[in-house]
């Protein structure tokens, strides 16, 4: 499971306040926090409309100077934005995102293409907006495939995020999810699921639970990464128990192993 750290997000009001100030010793804390949990990339995202390269270009240097390793998942609308970060990185990392929306593949799948260890993150998205049902989000994944075969890139390096809608009004939000997980994972056995996830608990109480039994749901259709907060210890401990009890961590290895270093927060 690949797991996006979530918090360097300008939609979240504290960040959003520590990148109005430029105040690096919060960026820098976030990030360090996420990675100690594990996080395989975090992404980040100046939730402005305007001017996010900027935001993001401190953002990147800033954290690589603390750590050189870090991958970063660049959670950008913005296309251009995406290519000006790109050659900022020091490690192959994940876009986020493309879409059949707007000219985001022309320009970014060119880029990728021969930069091999970028992965990229592909909302079955198109320009009439979001999917309601398994097959408009079908319909949208051949539109994209087509694009990955048209740039002769190869599938396992595209996750694909089927998009969910909040359970509190669409109740057949997480059914459509995995209704299009199962039809691409068997029609594409390489090909990755993601999601964002916590929209499936928009407007709720207690978002937590709805987050997570939609990620431990998910996992058991296919999906292998998730845009999630890793600070969240229970969502974390849940992460690495499906993980063992989908037989992708022989003899609990590495679920032990985060026990022992204490990321569920629960050792004696
Ligand atoms: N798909 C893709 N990218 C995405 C999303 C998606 N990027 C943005 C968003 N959705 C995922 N990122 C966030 C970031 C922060 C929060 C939710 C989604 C958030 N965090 C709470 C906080 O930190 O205050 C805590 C949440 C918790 O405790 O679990 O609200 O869908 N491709």
């Amino acid at each position: 499971m690949l797991i996006i750290g979530e918090k360097l997000n300008g939609a979240i009001k504290s960040v959003a306040e520590a990148i109005k100030n430029r105040d690096g010793e919060f960026i820098r804390a976030l990030a360090s926090k996420q990675l100690d949990q594990r996080a395989d990339y975090l992404d980040i995202c100046s939730g402005t409309p305007n001017g996010d390269a900027d935001i993001l270009k401190w953002m990147i240097e800033l954290i690589q100077k603390d750590h050189p390793d870090v991958r970063f998942s660049l959670d950008s609308p913005n296309p251009d934005t995406i290519l000006e970060c790109i050659p900022l990185c020091k490690n192959p990392g994940v876009i986020n995102s493309v879409s059949l929306e707007g000219s985001k593949i022309e320009k970014i799948f060119p880029v990728i293409k021969d930069n091999k260890g970028w992965k990229v993150i592909a909302l079955l998205l198109d320009e009439t907006g979001m999917p309601e049902t398994v097959e408009k989000r079908m319909q949208n994944f051949y539109g994209i495939m087509a694009k990955v075969k048209e740039y002769g890139i190869d599938e396992d390096r595209i996750y694909f995020d089927p998009l969910v809608f909040t359970v509190g009004t669409s109740p057949d939000s997480f059914l459509n999810f995995i209704g299009a997980s199962k039809k691409i994972k068997e029609e594409y056995p390489n090909a990755h699921i993601v999601s964002g996830l916590s929209n499936i608990s928009y407007g709720l109480p207690y978002r937590k639970a709805v987050n997570h039994a939609f990620l431990i749901g998910a996992m058991m259709f296919g999906m292998d990464s998730a845009i999630m907060d890793p600070l969240n210890r229970d969502l974390l401990g849940g992460v690495y128990a499906a993980e063992a009890l989908l037989g992708e961590d022989e003899y609990c290895i590495e679920y032990l192993s985060a026990y022992r270093d204490d990321l569920f927060g629960v050792q004696k």
